[in-house]
């Protein structure tokens, strides 16, 4: 596959400071596909001084001005559609339609949303005899994982630039060479130089160079608990700005009058979705005790028909496959009942993980309480409504979740109680505007909409 052999600083593709290379590997068939330069902390100093050199030109454009480079960036994602959908396709294993429809067509979707906010968020307001204003916080170093390469991309970088923010890039190793199609863009869209600029490299290495780098503002993550947790504390630390979106367990809660077969079928899909790499999956399924074994059955026909290799894709690396497989001996180890899929693999080669459901699983097993990152549901049983509330909060993530009931009022009522970020109500739809983000340790801070641009900002007051 087509790759740069150099970083993308200040408008341009230069040479890596040093020679080393990442392999990218194709998950599906396990071969080498292409080779990236891996950054060290002097391609994240010369990238950090190409994005303050930057600043104070892009914080002073007009907020008019930056909405068309965000408008012509979420053209070029658009005219690149089938050519970001290959190369996820290639180096994350996903299916071509799955690509085609959420990798590469929701990045598109969420830049349009910061182009029309650049252009009609209130940068200004009064309060009494004040005048606030709200500025760009500065160079933003954005960290980004694998599992939805572009979007966690774009989910950063645009609401960064709507808010006049220059940026560096370190994207997840194993799926470097979206990250790259994703630089191409910002040229094309004429985005000034030094605006975006682009760092492939290893997590402890070049993403540890740009979190602790003196000249960043805010760092922007999205990964795993353990590396949030580090980065939030070098942030912190030196009086940084930071925001992170990081695991999640969410509860899929199904109430007694709830359509059970569409409720258990969504939730199904929701999980099969990516092959389970999903922060926000709702991976454990909440049914009363009178509908229990109906909703297990149900679940064991509907993901019957996710075949691995078909309609499920692999998992990301070995390593990805090793630790789901390893939750899933976890589980049987625990006492839970398995009644599809299991720890085998379904296929010779590529990292594919059989889809595996869960019954009889107790909220204090491994299984319900950690994040597995693959293609397995856990379905918990409820006694009462207050039970099922217990269970929905007893961990210590709370990034998302749905619920589902005879009306929406009354699902409603139930999700005020949740301690989450986001609750999709009776299925839900996805929303580029609404907030995401976590309660609890699933992270700090919002993408998407207003409410991920203000992320952005600092608040200046003047008084007259
Ligand atoms: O994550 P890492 P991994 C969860 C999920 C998954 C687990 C491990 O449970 O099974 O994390 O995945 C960079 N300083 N999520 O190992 O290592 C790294 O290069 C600075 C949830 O892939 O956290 C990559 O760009 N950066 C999730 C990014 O952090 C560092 C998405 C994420 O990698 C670093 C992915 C360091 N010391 C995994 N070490 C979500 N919330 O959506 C690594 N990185």
């Amino acid at each position: 596959m087509k790759a740069h052999d150099g970083m993308y600083i200040g408008g341009a593709w230069r040479p890596a400071a040093g020679a080393d290379t990442i392999a990218v590997v194709n998950p599906a068939d396990e071969q080498v596909i292409a080779h990236v330069p891996a950054g060290t902390a002097a391609d994240v100093d010369a990238a950090v001084r190409a994005a303050r050199a930057a600043f104070p030109g892009w914080a002073a454009t007009p907020p008019a001005e930056r909405a068309a480079r965000i408008g012509a960036l979420r053209d070029v994602l658009a005219a690149r559609r089938d050519e970001i959908a290959e190369t996820v396709t290639a180096e994350l294993g996903s299916p071509l339609p799955m690509s085609q429809a959420v990798h590469a067509g929701v990045p598109v979707l969420v830049a349009g949303s910061y182009a029309e906010l650049a252009a009609t968020y209130a940068f200004e307001e009064r309060h009494g005899n004040s005048t606030v204003l709200l500025e760009p916080v500065g160079v933003v170093g954005a960290i980004t994982p694998w599992n939805y390469p572009l979007h966690q991309i774009v989910a950063k970088v645009a609401p960064a630039l709507a808010a006049g923010c220059t940026v560096v890039l370190k994207p997840a190793e194993d799926t470097p060479l979206t990250a790259q199609l994703f630089a191409e863009a910002t040229a094309e869209a004429g985005l000034p130089a030094g605006v975006f600029n682009l760092v492939t490299g290893l997590g402890p290495v070049a993403g540890q160079a740009l979190a602790a780098h003196e000249d960043v503002d805010l760092v922007s993550f999205t990964g795993s608990t353990a590396v949030g947790k580090r980065i939030g504390a070098t942030a912190g630390g030196a009086v940084k700005r930071v925001a992170l979106e990081l695991g999640g367990k969410s509860a899929n809660v199904i109430l007694p009058g709830a359509d059970l077969a569409r409720a258990v079928n969504v939730g199904v899909a929701n999980v099969m979705s990516n092959s389970g790499q999903t922060c926000s999956a709702w991976t454990r399924m909440l049914v009363d005790a009178d509908r229990y074994e109906e909703a297990v059955a149900l679940a064991t026909a509907a993901v019957a028909k996710y075949v691995p290799g078909e309609r499920v894709g692999p998992l990301v690396n070995a390593k990805q496959q090793a630790r789901v497989r390893g939750y899933i001996e976890k589980g049987i180890e625990e006492g839970a009942r398995v009644v599809a899929g299991g720890p085998g693999a379904p296929l010779g080669t590529g990292y594919y993980v059989s889809p595996t459901v869960f019954a009889d699983v107790t909220p204090e097993m491994t299984i319900a309480q950690e994040e597995i990152f693959g293609p397995v549901i856990s379905i918990l049983k409820y006694e009462d409504e207050d039970d099922a509330l217990r269970i929905a909060n007893g961990t210590v993530y709370g990034l998302a979740g749905a619920v589902w009931a005879a009306d929406d009022a009354e699902a409603v009522a139930f999700a005020r109680r949740m301690d989450t970020g986001q609750v999709d109500i009776n299925g839900g739809r996805f929303n580029p505007l609404a907030p995401f983000g976590g309660y609890k340790q699933s992270g700090v801070g919002r993408e998407l909409g207003s409410h991920g641009l203000a992320e952005y900002l600092q608040t200046k007051s003047l008084q007259f």
